[in-house]
């Protein structure tokens, strides 16, 4: 059986006294649940989340790393460094790391390099434009962005790879892929898998779906059979709705 994954993406949200009181919520409130739980506060926030959350099941990941080990890389934090504070995932390819810091396909595939070299665990978001939905391209942006940053790797990589389908058209606006769109991508992404490298690779791949997820939509998206969980932003910022969303997984 693969993860079902519930993860809180804080983006640039809350300084620390905000991190202390929403971490104090989460930790008093939270369900028990055989959902593997993350949230991913700012770097600057990401020592007292772990910290406070070290005797919890939830687990405190980074937002994003660079590729390099070290060196004249002014503003950027590198997998050695988030290893030093305890962090032992990150997400990669957030569509807002794509479209305001010019990240492609390539530049990726050497973060999630660097991350596996690690043994870091790593949270790939990848998905389409509203143009390319309109186009009827969805399918084949897909397909090229998880062949560009994924496809190098080595069956054995796999267990260190969670994937993140977010439809850029979906992110924030409030408007959700509907149920039955989340389970046509996320089935095409698995049958991609398996036909790149097997069905069990496949099968064993935890697949989170992002965008607006919400506690009233939680559920019947987190119902499809090939939703493994899901990626939640503007939702994971009040105790209440990230742990009602929680209890939809
Ligand atoms: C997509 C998602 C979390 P939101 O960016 O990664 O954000 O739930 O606010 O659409």
């Amino acid at each position: 059986m693969r993860k079902k994954i519930v993860a809180g993406n804080w983006k640039m949200n809350n300084d620390l006294g905000q991190t202390e009181e929403l971490l104090s919520k989460l930790l008093k409130k939270m369900p028990d649940t055989e959902a593997e739980i993350m949230v991913a506060p700012a770097f600057t926030n990401l020592r007292v989340a772990f910290d406070t959350l070290s005797q919890s099941a939830v687990e405190v990941i980074a937002q994003n790393m660079h590729f390099a080990e070290n060196g004249a890389y002014t503003g950027e934090v590198s997998a050695e460094m988030l290893k030093s504070v305890g962090i032992r995932t990150v997400i990669l390819g957030h569509s807002e790391r794509r479209a305001y810091f010019n990240e492609t396909d390539e530049t990726l595939a050497k973060k999630v390099d660097t991350a596996l070299k690690h043994d870091m665990t790593i949270v790939f978001c990848f998905g389409e434009e509203l143009e390319d939905r309109k186009g009827g391209k969805h399918f084949d942006v897909v397909e090229s962005q998880l062949r560009k940053a994924l496809f190098h790797l080595k069956t054995s990589a796999w267990k260190n790879i969670i994937l993140a389908y977010e439809p850029v058209w979906a992110i924030g606006t409030g408007e959700t892929a509907s149920p039955e769109q989340a389970q046509e991508m996320h089935k095409f992404i698995r049958e991609t898998i398996a036909s790149n490298y097997s069905e069990k690779v496949a099968d064993g791949v935890s697949i989170l779906y992002g965008g607006s997820v919400k506690p009233d939509n939680a559920r019947e998206i987190f119902s499809q059979p090939d939703v493994d969980g899901g990626l939640i932003g503007g939702a994971s910022l009040k105790a209440k709705d990230f742990i009602a969303i929680v209890d939809a997984i």
